[in-house]
């Protein structure tokens, strides 16, 4: 698992203070030209989170990586048999672990958008670069005897400034 090992090592470095000498992805200038994503960042698109029925993927994203400040995602929910779910409640909660903050507004709920299975999500204010960590919230209604289900999938991501 090679990208894994490099985004837990980059999520490591995020977190200390300074980077060992020669990484590009340290964050002391504004040169955004300074954060294209090479190596290390995983790209934002396809990125999944997963619940026990439930997928969760990013489909498209204004900012790829995600940027500080304000983004807009389109989603697709499916289920594990890659049935796509129209219907569905999403609302997405932004937290970033390693300063125990998250985002103002808390959470922000995802409306359908005209493509079966796919939401879109807009205005999700990562108020801060680093590593987040995205929880979707899915609530599914089953029908009249299956009653609505409510499974938290949870994301990780790269936000860049
Ligand atoms: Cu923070």
């Amino acid at each position: 698992m090679h990208l894994k090992q490099c985004f837990l090592s980059l999520l490591a470095c995020l977190g200390l203070a300074a980077c060992p000498a020669g990484d590009s992805h340290e964050h002391a200038d504004d040169e955004h030209h300074q954060h294209e994503p090479t190596g290390g960042i995983i790209p934002l698109k396809g990125t999944t989170a997963q619940s026990d029925n439930y997928i969760v993927s990013v489909v498209s994203a204004s900012f790829d990586p995600a940027e500080e400040g304000m983004n807009d995602w389109v989603l697709r929910l499916e289920d594990h048999d890659r049935n796509l779910i129209s219907n569905a409640t999403i609302v997405a909660v932004p937290f970033m672990s390693v300063h125990n903050h998250g985002t103002n507004p808390a959470s922000f709920t995802a409306t359908a958008a005209e493509e079966e299975g796919e939401y879109e999500l807009n205005d999700v204010n990562f108020i801060m670069p680093g590593p987040w960590e995205v929880t979707f919230t899915v609530t599914v209604d089953n029908g009249t005897d299956g009653g609505t289900m409510s499974e938290d999938a949870m994301m990780e991501l790269t936000v860049i400034n």
